[in-house]
């Protein structure tokens, strides 16, 4: 059994971190960039150590420092968090070179995901939906003009190396063909230093459904249902929520059965997100994330499970606590985001929090890393916290959610709780009928000004 973890991260998933592994008996070590020497992380873990200046690259990104920490304090494993260093595999594999565990899937793992041509062709020979598409890379325009052909209008093109919706251009006709596929491959270059590039069918009103999975990395593999984060804003989730408010029981046990036969096969270990687009009844296999995700929460609320818990117990080679049989959903939860940004823009706002008071009650948790008198440094994300509420159903948990947002004050930097409180008038919002350009139809409509 560990004694002592390291957390290379910091804000609200180190304090997750920090609580489940003190809820086990092990010990956390937090590491902080010198901007953060006052941040909650540090406080709360047993002990810490400063690992560099205030910028991501010179701090939580600088993998020799991070090593020397769990060097000089002992720490026999390390939890990456979300972020930072959780998808890198080269750390992963120096972690390991150490004599140091990493909390969460294999190098090899995260490397195959990583490339998102591996990723689907190994999703698909394990049986999992995909979008229609190429086979592999497209070399050069002129396979591109085929293949779009043959396949119809409107198609998207993506980066190998990319992810997350960066790299990508949507061509709707043949004319739009040849600068969509140019850009995609420039941009890919400068972004990634591949210019690789693949082609799909573009869907064009699906919605972002996600397939949690647990795998104990020996063959054995669960899933926890959906969550839907189809309310994105350039890519960023804002809110998101479990069951998706689409989905069947039967759907969920479908898919659910072939993302956990999948990852068993792979013997996969430790949590895994796998993504998928969702439209007339179909599913349809993008990314997979080989991390613990921010939305995460939503997930426990209704199966009643501690995730990091099961992360930390099958990096120390235990079994998983609970088999598919024993999963079942109970009831409906919601996450917000909330952001430090000045709306409509979304502009970054750090700054001193002059009040800060966390809601509470029956179904309410507030993971956020901020106290009265904090000072939001200026140089990570703009997540300041995230508030998730849990109901007997959907209508309850909306109930909830604006209920604990009256009971939130968050005061001395504008943030997106406005946006919440507008979202929650939307019928759309209220009946569950959205999908990915939802919201940013919504917001080019001026709805927050
Ligand atoms: C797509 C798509 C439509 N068709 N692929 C964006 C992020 C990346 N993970 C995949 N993305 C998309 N891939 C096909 N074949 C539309 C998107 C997309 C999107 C997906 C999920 C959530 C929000 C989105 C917003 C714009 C585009």
């Amino acid at each position: 059994m560990f004694e002592k973890i390291l957390i290379a991260n910091r804000g609200e998933i180190a304090l997750r971190v920090i609580r489940a592994a003190r809820e086990m008996g092990i010990r956390s070590v937090a590491v902080h960039s010198t901007a953060d020497a006052d941040a909650m992380h540090v406080r709360m873990a047993d002990e810490s150590v400063c690992i560099g200046p205030p910028s991501g690259s010179e701090s939580y990104l600088h993998i020799p420092a991070i090593i020397a920490a769990a060097e000089v304090t002992g720490a026999q494993a390390i939890h990456p968090g979300y972020g930072f260093l959780s998808e890198n595999a080269a750390f992963v594999q120096i972690v390991e070179d150490h004599g140091i565990t990493f909390i969460g899937p294999t190098a090899e793992h995260i490397r195959v995901m990583g490339d998102k041509i591996t990723a689907k062709d190994t999703m698909k020979a394990l049986g999992v939906p995909c979008v229609p598409g190429s086979d592999g890379g497209v070399p050069d325009l002129a396979a591109a003009r085929k293949l779009s052909g043959e396949m119809g209008y409107p198609v998207i093109i993506k980066a190998t190396a990319g992810g997350g919706g960066r790299g990508m251009k949507v061509a709707r006709s043949e004319q739009e063909l040849e600068s969509a596929f140019q850009n995609a491959r420039s941009e890919a270059k400068a972004a990634f230093g591949n210019d690789e590039v693949y082609i799909e069918k573009y869907l064009t009103t699906p919605r972002h459904i996600e397939i949690q999975v647990f795998g104990d990395g020996k063959g054995q593999a669960v899933h926890l249902g959906e969550r839907d984060c189809s309310l994105q804003r350039r890519h960023q989730k804002v809110f998101e929520e479990a069951p998706g408010p689409c989905i069947t029981p039967e759907e969920r046990a479908e898919i659910g059965r072939v993302c956990a036969d999948a990852v068993a096969r792979i013997n996969y270990a430790g949590a895994g997100t796998i993504e998928f687009l969702y439209e007339n009844g179909e599913f349809y296999f993008i990314e997979m994330n080989t991390r613990l995700q921010v939305e995460h929460p939503v997930t426990e609320a209704i199966f009643g499970v501690d995730l990091v818990r099961e992360q930390i117990r099958v990096a120390e080679g235990l079994p998983m606590s609970f088999t598919q049989d024993d999963l079942t959903i109970n009831g409906h939860a919601i996450e917000v985001r909330i952001n430090a940004e000045k709306l409509p823009e979304f502009a970054p706002r750090p700054g001193r929090i002059t009040a800060y008071h966390a809601p509470g009650g029956l179904g309410v948790r507030m993971d956020s890393a901020l106290y009265d008198g904090y000072s939001i440094p200026p140089y990570y994300d703009s997540l300041i916290g995230k508030l998730i509420v849990h109901g007997r159903d959907r209508p309850e948990a909306l109930a909830r959610l604006d209920r604990a947002l009256g009971e939130l004050i968050v005061d001395g930097v504008e943030n997106t709780v406005p946006l919440f409180n507008a979202l929650l008038q939307e019928p759309d919002i209220q009946s569950g009928t959205y999908n990915i350009h939802w919201l940013e139809h919504w917001l080019a409509q001026g709805k927050l000004g």
